[in-house]
């Protein structure tokens, strides 16, 4: 019972998600309870190391260079300012920092400085995780050797619906990124976003292909689009609040041993929503009042929430 399964189909899932709301959730409490603390919340901080300028067209995003979102670029921090980044979000109860860059991939040239940062930020007592974009033969075992904890690459969406959002960079791309990180001995975190459009057939078919990865990524990151203006998929209809813990007791159930996190989009969403979605099973947040370019909801109204859950 609850051990992770390797072969979930689309219509698996779509069946999971369909189930009396009460079941889904009893199954997805038990999932989380055979292998979590269920009333621990882990707490993940982020910081954007290198801002807007990037090569590739992801529909989403505020840091591509192919839209107009009127956010200012900015190069690759000094480490200085990553680290008191760092030891602030620690002061603040984060349990891991998430350093990201709006980069297409990691250039060698930046990887020294990079290095510096992960072994910097490990140093203090944190878990570290970095997501740079794609990496290239050998990177991802440097990283490794500077204490890195874990490599953010999201698949996004499923294969089908994928062409929509990003053309330069192919769904393969991604999946090549993620094994090299596991042959690194890295741990993977890796997720999507809901609410671009997509059909329910391509939320179900993202968590297919996640749950093809042997072993599962050891974090799956939820989010839920933070519409950004001038993107090609800033004005998509949000996902129905219920709709949305479906999926997220989805892929609790499915991956019964990962992290599952509600990443983007909490600063739109009600305290009870977010209470419901901890219910269903996620056990992760994002806190700070940043995620990378967008407002969350900050520590007074998240450890209200926490508070309120009873969840330490
Ligand atoms: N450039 C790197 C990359 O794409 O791999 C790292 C940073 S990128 C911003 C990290 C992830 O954040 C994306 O893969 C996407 O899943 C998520 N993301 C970006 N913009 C978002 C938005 N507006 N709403 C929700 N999630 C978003
Ligand atoms: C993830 O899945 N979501 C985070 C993190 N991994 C890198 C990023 C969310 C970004 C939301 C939009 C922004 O702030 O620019
Ligand atoms: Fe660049 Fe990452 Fe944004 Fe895509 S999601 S445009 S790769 S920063």
């Amino acid at each position: 019972m609850y051990e992770p399964r390797f072969d979930w189909t689309r219509e698996d899932v779509l069946a999971l998600h369909a189930r009396p709301l009460s079941d889904l959730i009893y199954e997805a409490q038990g999932a989380l309870r055979a292998h979590h603390d269920p009333n621990a919340v882990q707490r993940a901080q982020l910081l954007n190391i290198k801002t807007g300028g990037c090569a590739e067209n992801c529909g989403y995003c505020s840091q591509s260079s192919a839209f107009e979102t009127g956010l200012k670029a900015s190069k690759l921090m000094e480490l200085d300012a990553v680290l008191s980044a760092a030891s602030a979000a620690k002061a603040g109860g984060a349990e891991r920092f998430c350093m990201g860059a709006a980069w297409r991939d990691l250039r060698d040239r930046d990887m020294e400085a990079v290095c510096a940062m992960i072994s910097g930020v490990k140093a203090m007592g944190l878990e570290t995780c970095v997501t740079l974009g794609m990496l290239h033969e050998g990177q991802a075992e440097k990283l490794a050797a500077a204490g890195l904890d874990y490599y953010n690459h999201n698949l996004d969406t499923g294969p089908e619906y994928y062409p929509q959002v990003v053309t330069t960079r192919s769904y393969q791309d991604r999946l090549d990124t993620l094994a090299q990180v596991r042959r690194a001995g890295v741990a993977v975190c890796s997720g999507g976003i809901l609410g671009m459009g997509e059909r329910a057939e391509d939320r179900a078919d993202l968590l297919v292909q996640l749950a093809a990865l042997s072993p599962h990524p050891e974090s799956v990151p939820i989010n839920h689009l933070v519409g950004i203006e001038g993107t090609p998929l800033g004005g998509s209809a949000r996902l129905d609040g219920l709709d949305f813990v479906r999926w997220i007791a989805a892929a609790r159930i499915i991956f019964p041993r990962s992290v599952v996190r509600i990443a983007a989009g909490r600063e739109s969403m009600s305290q009870e929503l977010q209470a419901l979605c901890l219910l269903a099973g996620a056990n992760s947040i994002f806190v700070g009042a940043r995620l990378l370019t967008t407002a969350n909801p900050g520590r007074d109204r998240d450890e209200a929430l926490l508070d309120a859950v009873g969840a330490g």
